[in-house]
């Protein structure tokens, strides 16, 4: 792994030092018959950057598939963005479920 060169510095194998990619997971929105589309809409964009015809699309396909993905990022992002919907929507009100799993 390490070695010293004969004037003395350390040399770390480049196999030692190559930078792991964190494992990465999706944010999904389960579909309901009850939260309203502008809401999920507005959630959407509020919390995953989306536009307003990004989070449309995701909206619709969620709608009509039952999920969908709302983005993709290391777990401790992902589980935060999942938190932060289930709390805002739970304030409102609505029954909008999200979940995350391993990409
Ligand atoms: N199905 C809902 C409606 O008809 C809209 C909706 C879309 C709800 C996506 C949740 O994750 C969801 N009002």
């Amino acid at each position: 792994m390490a070695n010293i060169n004969p004037i003395g510095d350390v040399i770390i194998k480049p196999s030692a030092v190559k930078p792991k990619l964190p494992e990465m997971f999706k944010v999904l929105l389960i579909n309901d018959d009850y939260t309203p589309m502008e809401f999920v809409v507005e959630t959407i964009q509020r919390f995953f950057n989306k536009t307003r015809e990004q989070a449309t699309q995701i909206m619709l396909k969620v709608h009509t598939e039952g999920i969908g993905v709302c983005g993709v990022y290391p777990q401790d992002i992902a589980e935060t963005k999942m938190n932060q919907v289930i709390i805002y929507a739970k304030e409102a009100q609505h029954p909008l479920q999200c979940v995350v799993e391993p990409d």
